[in-house]
């Protein structure tokens, strides 16, 4: 296993140091002068955390093929060794989210003490009735809680609360249910049926919760089905977690949209209602492109973590789940990883930026103008040195990108596992 000394980070900081005090030291006078409360910023930059699914360390590939990398992680606690090093790089990414089968863990004691060195915690346990196992009974390809086969609906739910087991066992608090289930062909499936099954299968799941946990309901607009998905966009997701009780809540990916959607009405709405649990964070040009957060649309990111800091106020600050859910078939997955952690701070830092009384000032006044300015100041300020110095001061790298090649980690990764693996996941 990597050991996190060999980061540098040490050396990596001290060659750093004067050039980062100066941008902070600017910036830090310019926040101050416009009103901010510096220190506090740094605390809320501090405290948020990102977790990271145990299917993103590796090459994803697409249908049409896949480019492995070198280094990948071939085991669960390979898995948690790489958040182990973007966790010490950042200070952000302290949680994992896991998928089973994809990673059951065996020793779940070894496994959460391996965890646990590293400064992690298990975030939402993701179950899996999107693929058939190889030791499975029933076939999950005409679909699983919505199954018209009672038998195979049994199946799916047993799987769910198996997958609740392994999240207890790790100290997990929440159960992440997204369905492939719909249809690709008008006429496939009667839309009523498939619900209300669907909905007996999920009450069968719900009823296994322990107490203090969360069930999420992801819903996505399409694929792998083409014609429908039973839990298609935020208003069935709604009405299964209204229907299902104060535990279930919606969980919000943002690739799951049809093309420009307003994914941050749909989270003020949600947030509104108490019902947004759970996000997952990726990018996309054209549909579930899963890319690096940030990287096509930073703006919409932006605007969606001015709906989060807003409602987080309202509703006095009610923790998420946050979760990075991409893919990676160019970049280096835990150099991209870094990446999109980085932007999700960035907007939240920039989100908390914005004046809210000013901004509902206009909003009232009709103020247009001044409405688009307070958020374009904030969205185009530079907090870089901001969550440089965030990091800095809990232990972290000044630039973690650059960190993660002077220690030329992937090089490491490589030695200890070869050029040719292969990760479990997607
Ligand atoms: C489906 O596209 C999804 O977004 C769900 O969150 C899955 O659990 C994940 O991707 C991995 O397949
Ligand atoms: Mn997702």
């Amino acid at each position: 296993m990597m050991d996190l000394d060999d980061l540098g980070l040490k050396a990596h900081n001290q060659s750093r140091a004067d050039s980062h005090q100066q941008a902070f030291a600017r910036l830090a006078d310019t926040l101050t002068d416009a009103g901010a409360d510096v220190e506090a910023l740094l605390s809320r930059i501090q405290a948020f955390q990102v977790a990271i699914p145990s299917w993103a360390l590796g090459t994803g590939g697409t249908r049409f093929g896949r480019f492995p990398g070198g280094g990948e992680p071939r085991s669960l606690e390979e898995k948690i060794a790489d958040v182990g090093v973007l966790h010490a790089l950042n200070r952000n990414s302290g949680a994992i989210s896991l998928h089973i089968p994809w990673d059951i863990p065996t020793d779940p004691a070894a496994v959460r003490q391996l965890a646990s060195h590293y400064g992690l915690v298990f975030d939402a346990v993701n179950s899996n009735t999107f693929q058939d196992q190889p030791d499975q009974a029933e076939s999950y390809k005409f679909g699983s809680l919505c199954h018209a086969d009672p038998v195979v609906r049994a199946q799916a739910v047993a799987h769910n609360l198996e997958v609740i087991q392994h999240g207890l066992a790790l100290g997990s608090q929440a159960l992440t249910v997204w369905l492939a289930d719909g249809s690709s062909f008008p006429g496939q499936l009667n839309f009523r049926k498939a619900f209300a099954r669907t909905l007996e299968s999920m009450k069968e799941i719900y009823a296994g919760l322990p107490s203090g946990w969360q069930m999420f309901v992801e819903y996505k607009a399409f694929e792998p089905n083409f014609y429908s998905m039973v839990v298609q966009d935020w208003g069935s997701a709604l009405l299964f977690t209204q229907k299902l009780g104060p535990q279930a809540k919606v969980l919000v990916d943002l690739g799951h949209h049809l093309p420009n959607a307003n994914i941050e009405q749909i989270v003020a709405l949600l947030m509104a209602e108490g019902k947004l649990g759970g996000f997952h964070f990726n990018d996309s040009k054209y549909g579930d492109d899963d890319l690096t957060v940030g990287a096509i649309k930073p703006y919409q990111l932006f605007l969606i973590f001015c709906e989060l800091v807003y409602g987080m106020q309202q509703t006095g600050a009610q923790p998420l789940a946050w979760m990075i859910d991409a893919s990676h078939n160019l970049k280096d997955p835990l150099e991209d990883l870094l990446q999109s952690v980085e932007a999700m701070l960035l907007a939240y830092a920039q989100a908390l930026l914005v004046d809210q009384a000013k901004l509902e000032m206009a909003r009232e006044a009709n103020d247009v103008v001044m409405a688009q300015e307070l958020l374009q100041g904030a969205f185009r300020t530079d907090l870089r040195p901001l969550l440089a110095e965030a990091r800095r001061r809990a232990g972290g790298a000044i630039a973690p990108l650059t960190a993660f090649r002077e220690a030329k980690v992937r090089a490491q990764l490589i030695r200890e596992r070869g050029h040719k693996v292969l990760a479990t996941g997607l």
